[in-house]
């Protein structure tokens, strides 16, 4: 296997800390996305969307979206279990993931995007987009401060894969100058699941 990543990007980092966690070693090639090298036709030849993270598998085939990496890396090593071990678990993990993905992430990514205009060499950027995602990712941020206000975890009492989505997307708001940490819960969990051993620097 090989994993194309840009270890910058929290995209990368969720990919990055996952394999930690398994203790799983890949050989990776570094892509630099600020300097466009997602964009070029090999590239696109293996991911169409050009974005990393891509795992070519031995099969040659490839494996694009950090989720669906790490639930394939899931099925070649078990332990630690960060996916849920029961059905109940499982959707659990899935709904808090899935939330985390798609009304913290998402936000952040856009405000990044189109308030920094990073990467407006490939897409138009509209900065008034950038100010309501970011405050979209506020008002999502104290959803997550209610559930970590009883619970050690974001999706019950362990360390799972919605964590490290969690964490990833906090850090790089945080990062990027979107601080989302202002509420007392959230700041300490996030000191807490990012001092793991997995999260590094
Ligand atoms: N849904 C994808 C998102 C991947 C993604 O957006 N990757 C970013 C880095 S975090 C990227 O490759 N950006 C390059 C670009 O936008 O040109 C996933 O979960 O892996």
């Amino acid at each position: 296997m090989h994993l194309y990543t840009f270890s910058a990007s929290p995209n990368g980092k969720r990919v990055e800390v996952f394999l930690k966690e398994k203790n799983i070693q890949l050989e990776t090639t570094e892509i630099d996305i600020m300097a466009g090298e997602n964009l070029s036709d090999d590239f696109r030849s293996r991911n169409p969307m050009a974005r990393i993270p891509v795992l070519k598998l031995d099969s040659g085939e490839m494996l694009a979206e950090s989720i669906a990496i790490c639930r394939f890396l899931e099925g070649l090593e078990a332990e630690p279990n960060l996916f849920g071990l029961d059905s109940k678990e499982q959707a659990l993990i899935e709904m808090w993931n899935r939330r985390a993905e798609i009304n913290l992430f998402l936000r952040v990514a856009d405000a990044f995007r189109n308030n920094s205009g990073v990467f407006k060499d490939r897409e138009v950027v509209c900065p008034e987009w950038g100010a309501i995602s970011a405050d979209a990712a506020r008002e999502a941020a104290l959803i997550f401060e209610q559930q970590l206000s009883d619970s050690e975890f974001i999706a019950g009492d362990r360390y799972t894969i919605a964590d490290i989505t969690l964490t990833c997307c906090l850090t790089f708001a945080r990062n990027t100058g979107l601080d989302l940490l202002e509420t007392q819960h959230l700041a300490d969990y996030h000191e807490r699941v990012r001092s793991r051993p997995s999260f590094g620097k």
